[in-house]
C-alpha cells in the first residue's frame, strides 16, 4: 500500500474503500483558526457535547489579529473560554500561523487531522493525512464523529535529482501546478516519493503539501522517514516519530519530476495555476514584496531571506514586509541576530500571523505589481482590486527586493540553510495543555456582542420556485463569494457578513437575493467550471443559505465548497450538458418540480420560464448527503435525528 492508503485504512470506520466511494474516517486531531473557528465552536456547542473526544484539538488565533474595533477581540475571548471549557488547546494571537505551529509542535506521522482551513494539508509534510474541511465537519470530529471523504485516487509524484541552489520547494509545487493546473484534481491525493525526497527537509515538504490545496486535491502526503525523524528530534519530539513509507509503486497514476530541472517560477495573476518562469519577467518593476504566510514562513525560509539581505538595502522603490510563521521562528531569528539584519536592510517586520495573505492589511497601491510568498493570488484578495500579485519563492522574493524588479535568485550566492540541531522550544502561548481533552466544566463562555448565532436551516421544499440570482463564470473562488480582508471581522455575525456576499462580483446581489427570499422565492447561483475554489470558509455556503440560496447549478464544483453546500442544505447541481450554461441568464425564473425527488434520484429537469427552455442537471450524493440536504443541512439533520 501507499502511505495514504495505510493511514486511511487504519482509520476507516464506514464505507468501501473504492475510488470515488464515500467513506467515514476516524479523526485523531483537529485544528481551527479564529476566522472559521467561532462558527465551528458555536456549532459544537449546539451539539450539546461536554468535551472534545479527539486525541488533540487546537484552536489557533492567527487570521483576525488586526483588531480595529472590538469584534476581533470579542471573538478571541469567546474562543479562549470555549477552549478552556471543552478541553481544547488554545494558541493565543501572536503565537503564529496555525499550520506552521501545528507542524512544529503537534503533528504526528500516521495520524489523521482535519482543520477548518484549506491549508490544513500542510501536515502532509510530516506524514499525516491532513485535510481541510468546513467548520461544522470539524465540530462533528471534535464530538468523536467520523469525517466523510470520497475514497481518493492516489497520484504518485516521483521526485528524483536535487534542486539547484536558489531554487526551492515553492518552485517545486509551482512546477506541479503548471503540470496539473488548479482545476480537475478533485478527489485525488498527491503522494510524493522517490530518491529526490532525501534532500527535501520537512519545512520544504510542508510548503509543497500546503500549496497542494491550490491543485484542488483532497490532500498531499509525504512519507515519514529519517528526514521527518530529524525534524521531530530537533523539535524535542522524537517520541512522536514513527516510520511510514509506501511499500511499492502502488499508485493509480504517476508523474516524475527531476528536481534538478526545476527553475524559479511564479504564479501570475490571478490564479495559482497560472504558472510562468521568473526568466520571462526578469527586470520588470515591482512595487511590493511580502514574505511569509503558512506556505513560506518557516525558520528555513526566513533565515534564507535574512542571509540574502544581510548587509544590503532593499531597493528604495519597493516595500518589503516580512511575517514569520511562529514565535519559534521569530525568537530564533532574533537570537541569531538575523532579525536585526532584516530590519537593517529596510524590511517592515510584521506580526507572525496571516495578515497580508488574507488582505487584512498591507494592501498594495493601485495597479501595483506584487511578489508574495503566499499561496493565493485571486483577484482582489490583497485588498486592492487592480493589484497584480505573483506568487514566488522566498529566494526570488529576496533577490527581487534588492533589485526592485523581478530577479533570478540563482544569480546570487544563495546559502543553504540546514535544519538546526535544536529548535527553540517555547510553548508559553499555548494555553490549557494540562486540561486538554478533559476541559474545565463550568467555565463560563464569554459572548460579546460580536458573537452571533448559527442560522437554522429549513427542510428542502417539494418544488424549487427560484430565480437565477447571479450568473458567474469559471474559477469563482470563495474569495469572490465571501470576501475576507476588511470584512473578516463579521465572521461571527451572519446577518452582517451576508451583506457582502459577491460584494465585488455583483454589488447588487445582497439586495436582490434578500428581496427574492422575502418574496418567497428560492435563489439559485449559476456558475461555470470549478465553482468554490480556494478557502474552506463555510461562510461561502452559510451566508448564501441565510439569503435563501437553495441550489447551485455549475459546470463543476470544488470539493470543500461542495461539502459545505451540502452541510448547509444547498443542492450542488451540475449541468448534464455544460453547453446549457450559455442558455441561462441572470434573473431567469427557474423551476424544478419535485426538488426533493431530484435529490433522491440525482437528476432533475429545470424549466427556465424566462426563455421557455428546459435543461437537465445532476447531482451525485451519498445517502448521508441526501439526508442532510433534505433536512436543511447538517445541524437541522442532527436536530431531526437524521444525521
Ligand atoms: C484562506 O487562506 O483563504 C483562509 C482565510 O485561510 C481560509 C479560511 C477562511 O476563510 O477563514 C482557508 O484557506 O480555508
Ligand atoms: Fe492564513 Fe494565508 Fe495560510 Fe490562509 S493561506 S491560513 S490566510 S497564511
Amino acid at each position: 500500500m501507499n502511505v495514504t492508503e495505510k493511514i486511511l485504512r487504519a482509520h476507516l470506520v464506514s464505507g468501501e474503500p473504492v475510488v470515488g466511494n464515500e467513506v467515514g474516517i476516524r479523526i485523531d486531531q483537529t485544528l481551527t483558526q479564529d476566522a472559521t473557528g467561532t462558527m465551528a465552536y458555536l456549532q459544537f456547542e449546539s451539539m450539546g457535547i461536554d468535551r472534545v473526544k479527539t486525541e488533540l484539538s487546537v484552536s489557533y488565533v492567527d487570521h483576525n489579529t488586526v483588531q480595529i474595533g472590538f469584534e476581533n477581540a470579542d471573538d478571541h475571548d469567546y474562543l479562549q473560554s470555549v477552549a478552556k471549557r471543552f478541553g481544547i488547546v488554545y494558541s493565543k494571537p501572536g503565537n503564529g500561523i496555525c499550520h506552521q505551529l501545528h507542524l512544529e509542535r503537534f503533528g504526528k506521522p500516521g495520524k489523521t487531522l482535519i482543520g477548518s482551513d484549506s491549508h490544513t494539508p500542510t501536515g502532509g509534510g510530516i506524514g499525516m493525512v491532513a485535510i481541510g474541511a468546513g467548520g461544522i465537519d470539524v465540530a462533528v470530529a471534535m464530538g468523536g464523529g467520523p469525517y466523510y471523504i470520497a475514497w481518493p485516487k492516489v497520484v504518485g509524484i516521483r521526485l528524483t535529482g536535487r534542486l539547484q541552489p536558489g531554487v526551492s520547494a515553492k518552485d517545486v509545487i509551482l512546477a506541479v501546478l503548471r503540470r496539473f493546473g488548479s482545476k480537475g484534481n478533485v478527489g485525488k491525493v498527491f503522494e510524493y516519493y522517490g530518491p529526490g525526497l532525501a534532500a527535501l527537509d520537512v519545512p520544504s515538504r510542508a510548503t509543497i503539501a500546503n500549496m497542494g490545496a491550490e491543485l484542488g486535491v483532497t490532500t498531499s502526503v509525504f512519507p515519514s522517514d529519517d528526514v521527518t525523524r530529524a525534524f521531530l528530534k530537533a523539535q524535542g519530539r522524537e517520541q512522536d516519530w514513527a516510520p511510514l513509507t509506501a511499500d511499492d509503486e502502488t499508485y493509480d497514476e504517476t508523474w516524475a519530476l527531476d528536481l534538478s530541472t526545476v527553475e524559479p517560477l511564479a504564479a501570475a495573476p490571478h490564479n495559482p495555476g497560472n504558472v510562468e518562469t521568473i526568466a520571462e519577467h526578469v527586470g520588470q518593476r515591482v512595487n511590493q514584496i511580502m514574505i511569509g504566510s503558512c506556505t513560506n514562513s518557516s525558520y528555513r525560509d526566513i533565515k534564507t531571506v535574512a542571509l540574502l539581505l544581510k548587509g544590503k538595502q532593499v531597493h528604495p522603490d519597493v516595500e518589503v514586509g516580512i511575517a514569520c510563521g511562529s514565535k519559534q521562528v521569530v525568537r530564533m531569528l532574533a537570537d541569531e541576530g538575523l532579525l536585526s539584519d532584516l530590519i537593517a536592510a529596510g524590511c517592515r517586520i510584521l506580526e507572525n500571523a496571516c495578515g497580508f495573505c488574507i488582505g487584512a492589511h498591507m494592501s498594495p497601491s493601485t495597479d501595483a505589481v506584487c511578489l508574495r510568498t503566499s499561496n493565493r493570488n485571486f483577484e482582489g484578495r490583497s485588498g486592492t482590486q487592480s493589484a497584480k500579485v505573483y506568487l514566488v519563492s522566498p529566494e526570488t522574493a529576496a533577490a527581487s527586493a534588492l533589485a526592485g524588479a523581478f530577479a533570478d535568485p540563482r544569480a546570487l550566492a544563495v546559502p543553504a540553510v540546514s535544519l538546526p540541531e535544536h529548535f527553540t522550544i517555547d510553548d508559553g502561548m499555548f494555553l490549557y495543555r494540562e486540561t486538554a481533552g478533559a476541559g474545565v466544566a463550568g467555565t463560563p463562555i464569554v459572548r460579546g456582542p460580536n458573537i452571533g448565532q448559527v442560522p437554522p436551516g429549513r427542510p428542502l421544499p417539494e418544488r424549487l420556485d427560484g430565480v437565477a440570482a447571479i450568473k458567474v463564470g469559471d474559477k469563482i473562488t470563495t474569495d469572490h463569494i465571501m470576501p475576507a480582508g476588511a470584512r473578516l471581522k463579521y465572521r461571527s455575525n451572519i446577518p452582517e457578513y451576508a451583506k457582502y456576499v459577491f460584494e465585488h462580483t455583483d454589488p447588487g446581489f445582497y439586495a436582490a437575493a434578500s428581496a427574492n427570499r422575502d418574496a418567497g422565492k428560492a435563489n439559485v447561483i449559476v456558475a461555470g467550471e470549478s465553482y468554490g475554489q480556494g478557502s474552506s470558509r463555510e461562510h461561502a455556503a452559510l451566508c448564501p443559505m441565510y439569503l435563501g440560496v437553495r441550489a447551485v447549478i455549475a459546470k463543476s464544483i470544488e470539493r470543500i465548497h461542495r461539502a459545505n453546500l451540502i452541510n448547509f442544505g444547498i443542492v450542488p447541481f451540475v449541468f448534464a450538458d455544460p453547453a446549457d450554461y450559455e442558455r441561462v441568464s441572470q434573473g431567469d425564473a427557474l423551476v424544478i418540480e419535485g426538488l426533493r425527488q431530484a435529490v433522491e434520484t440525482g437528476r432533475a429537469t429545470v424549466r427556465d420560464l424566462s426563455n421557455n427552455n428546459t435543461f437537465d442537471v445532476t447531482t451525485e450524493l451519498s445517502d448521508r448527503q441526501k439526508r442532510l440536504i433534505l433536512a436543511g443541512g447538517l445541524l437541522a439533520a442532527v436536530a431531526q435525528g437524521q444525521a
